[in-house]
């Protein structure tokens, strides 16, 4: 076995999202954000938004785990582990319910200063996402989200209310969680707040939206950094991850141009300041015409980051071949099968290697600190009847993930964090199920919301603690 070599310093923790687990959707002020208006679904059927909030629908995301009321024994828990970084998102709707509010809701900047003590009183440092899928409802229904640039004005204001309000509390930040999924058809609800039909859906749109998003980001990087100059302010890229199917250099030059598009455009902006080189002919070839304001390309070159986060959970294959036979075989991103690696219960290919490859690709492209806050392993959990959990699949996912961020450790790569997602059963964002379960910790709460919201420990909670202990040396 070789010799880890995690910096002393390493940040090890756990990462969640204020509307997959606070719950107390409408509790103190708080408005509904647009997670708050989705049913529950499960790995066959999609969630859907519903218009009105519904008397007989069942929206997963109102209660959640209830963190709201449980965060001082959620934050013990992860104390015990011995967290020392502990990921979460403040929900905007928390703090400006509606969204175009000039003030804030006190009661809602209260609850985070609940929150930040808690964490502080175990050394635990917050990392703090603004925009976690959660844009308040009333700017999806009166403005039509991120499409209106006029959000960039309400994000700036919520934003600059808590840099200020936490400046002495919380050190890291990151503006918008995985806002390269605008370049997917599946983010135009999720990342930018926007109700479309499918017709509706299209580049133009989305890509505009992320230009809002873009510049909002770059925006409050430039704010934060006047706001406390100790700040490190972040971006986070869902890591889309797609290898050639073959050595056709077909295959291979349309995974290039995934990544390119689908990973490169949102990083290169965030990082070095400007739209990258191949952006002009995709926008160019896919008829997308940016509206673009004088000083966008200003505001973008002064806003760039500090670190570069993102999200890994699996891989896909990708070939240019026509036949259909090749083409979606089951991943939630579309592509094809890779023969080489398993699936989780819920199709995600598992591919702990390419984590090592993005670590590596990532650091030589961008050369600035990575950090890895989103990776792990949806299951079905079994509770035996003396009450424990026994998740050695989940064990064996995170050993061999951390073996090959620590091999990329040894590559050169700067790693300085590693939140995995999400230290505590949760709600999944993408079919609003319990029991797609990620966690150390066990919530009793099932997918109708049943349960009397108990935490425990599994067989994987002790373990991760070993993990942190030891600084990523002892994986048995
Ligand atoms: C990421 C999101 C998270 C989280 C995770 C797992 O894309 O940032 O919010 O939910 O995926 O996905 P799911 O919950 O759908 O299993």
């Amino acid at each position: 076995m070789s010799v880890y070599q995690f910096p002393k310093n390493f940040l090890w923790g756990g990462a969640t999202a204020a509307n997959q687990i606070e719950g107390a959707w409408n509790v103190d002020g708080k408005g509904p954000s647009v997670m708050d208006y989705m049913a529950g679904g499960n790995r066959t059927t999609p969630r859907h938004v519903t218009p009105e909030l519904e008397p007989g629908t069942f929206y997963p995301n109102h209660e959640a785990i209830d963190f709201f009321h449980y965060y001082k024994e959620d934050i013990a828990l992860f104390a015990e582990m011995g967290f020392k970084v502990f990921r979460l998102s403040i929900a905007w709707s928390r703090i400006f319910p509606h969204g175009d509010e000039t003030e804030p809701n006190p009661a809602g900047l209260a609850f985070y200063d609940r929150v930040f003590d808690e964490l502080r009183k175990y050394k635990i440092e917050p990392l703090v996402t603004l925009s976690h899928y959660e844009l308040p409802m009333g700017l999806c229904k009166d403005y039509g989200g991120w499409q209106n640039r006029k959000v960039i004005d309400f994000f700036l204001r919520y934003a600059d209310t808590v840099m200020h309000r936490y400046r002495d509390q919380v050190k890291y930040w990151i503006t918008f969680n995985e806002i390269n999924c605008l370049t997917t058809d599946f983010g135009a609800y999720f990342g930018g707040g926007m109700v479309l039909t499918p017709e509706q859906n299209t580049e133009q749109i989305r890509f505009q939206a992320l230009h809002h998003q873009l510049v909002a980001s770059a925006k409050a990087v430039k704010l934060g950094h006047a706001i406390n100059p100790d700040f490190k302010i972040g971006c986070m890229i869902c890591y889309m991850t797609a290898y050639p199917l073959t050595c056709s250099p077909e295959d291979v030059l349309l995974s290039q141009e995934f990544d390119q598009i689908h990973n490169g455009i949102a990083g290169d902006v965030q990082v070095r300041g400007a739209y990258p080189a191949f952006t002009e002919r995709f926008f160019r070839e896919h008829h997308v015409h940016l509206k673009v304001m004088p000083d966008d390309k200003k505001s973008l070159a002064e806003g760039t980051v500090d670190y570069y986060t993102f999200s890994y959970y699996s891989s896909v294959c990708l070939t240019a071949h026509p036949d259909p036979s090749f083409q979606n075989q089951g991943n939630m991103m579309g592509g094809c099968k890779n023969p080489y690696l398993k699936s989780s219960q819920w199709g995600w290919q598992i591919d702990p290697q390419g984590l090592r490859w993005v670590l590596n690709h990532l650091y030589d492209r961008y050369r600035i600190p990575l950090m890895v806050v989103e990776n792990g392993i949806g299951a079905l959990d079994t509770v035996e009847p003396d009450g424990s959990i026994h998740d050695p699949y989940r064990v064996e996912y995170y050993r061999r993930h951390i073996e090959q961020m620590s091999e990329a450790v040894k590559d050169g790569v700067d790693l300085i964090g590693y939140t995995t997602w999400g230290p505590i059963d949760l709600v999944s964002a993408s079919t609003g199920e319990m029991a797609k379960r990620y966690g150390f910790i066990y919530v009793d709460k099932r997918d109708d919301g049943s349960g009397n919201g108990a935490r425990s420990r599994k067989d994987s909670f002790y373990w991760y603690k070993k993990v942190i202990a030891s600084n990523g040396t002892d994986l048995q």
